[in-house]
């Protein structure tokens, strides 16, 4: 899977990323601390923040960030594309060899950063974060419960906690994922189904400070929706045809057949059409089974001509 990439001249150790929409409050002690964390290790890094249509003050102060430390780059969206559409722009904008995606609300702890990296050199190629000990309401924590073991069901990758907002990427994963929608919540899903080694460590949470949860219920419904959206695009987007072709085959056989039997007994044995509900059953199936072969090829005509450009647009990018 190759997308548009941003090439850049050089690669750096790491780069964070943080899709932010209006957390200003939270915004400076954010970078401070992954400042504290990265700078202390030696390392050669960036910070990413993706302004997602704010409507507080959240980019002025990346703009006052940017001035006083170029670690600090900044993309400001021309209005609100959703955290997955952030966490793209983020991906393809990175140059570090090593990315981190984490939330900007000061509720995951860059100071597990080091960790997730030490236990990424062990062999994996994307680690996720598990918020064991979660400091959210119940409300949260339990359909979240329920949501994970669905998810680590359908997708056939155990993890305890698919949409926490802190994990690690090498570089080749970064690049060559695109999620839009509310998919990033699968993205551990899609890199396992991608080849990438992925594995999970448990990781500090902190309770929300400043501001609200930009979620409610409504996630759970959308989450479920997308559950079906990745299993179907995982396996049958580059071939929607083996899908629907496949079943619109067996209809069309079957009502081939059943119409063609009535056809010959109506001509050898003059058995009438008429007070024959089969026959219904027959066109029935000849109709349905054209419908879903020409869904299966207009899905294969669709996903040759799609260009995997971007959905986002940028309306400013500090430090590019
Ligand atoms: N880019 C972007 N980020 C978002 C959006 N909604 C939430 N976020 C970010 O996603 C992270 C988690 O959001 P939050 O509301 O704390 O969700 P919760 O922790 O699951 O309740 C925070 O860093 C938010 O700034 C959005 O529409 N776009
Ligand atoms: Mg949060």
């Amino acid at each position: 899977m190759h997308f548009e990439k941003k090439i850049s001249d050089h690669n750096i150790d790491l780069s964070v990323i943080v899709p932010v929409f209006d957390e200003a409050e939270s915004i400076q002690e954010l970078v401070r601390e992954i400042t504290q964390v990265l700078s202390s290790q030696k390392w050669d890094y960036e910070i990413l923040l993706i302004d997602d249509g704010s409507t507080d003050n959240t980019f002025q102060l990346l703009e006052t960030l940017h001035q006083k430390d170029k670690h600090i780059r900044a993309i400001q969206f021309r209005r609100n594309f959703g955290k997955a559409e952030a966490l793209s722009a983020g991906f393809w904008a990175s140059s570090g060899d090593i990315v981190v995606t984490m939330d900007g609300d000061l509720q995951d702890d860059p100071a597990e950063i080091p960790s997730l990296a030490a236990k990424l050199n062990e062999g994996y190629d994307l680690v996720s974060g598990w918020k064991k000990n979660r400091k959210d309401p119940i409300s949260k924590r339990f359909p979240s419960r329920i949501w994970n073991r669905m998810t680590s069901f359908m997708t056939g990758l155990k993890l305890h906690d698919f949409n926490c907002g802190i994990k690690i990427y090498r570089r080749e994963v970064a690049k060559s994922i695109h999620v839009y929608g509310e998919l990033h919540r699968y993205i551990p899903a899609l890199a396992k189904w991608g080849g990438f080694r992925v594995g999970e460590m448990v990781v500090n949470h902190r309770p929300r400070r400043f501001g609200q949860s930009k979620y409610g219920v409504s996630r759970f419904f959308k989450g479920f929706l997308d559950l079906i959206t990745v299993m179907f695009l995982s396996r049958y987007t580059r071939r929607p045809l083996h899908l629907f072709g496949m079943w619109g085959l067996l209809f069309g056989i079957t009502g081939t057949g059943i119409t063609a039997i009535l056809i010959i007994l109506r001509i050898t044995k003059a058995i009438y059409l008429t007070n024959r509900p089969i026959l219904f059953i027959g066109i029935l199936f000849l109709i349905i089974g054209m419908q879903l072969f020409s869904i299966g090829l207009l899905g294969e005509m669709i996903t040759r001509s799609q260009s995997q450009g971007r959905r986002y647009a940028i309306r400013r990018f500090l430090g590019e």
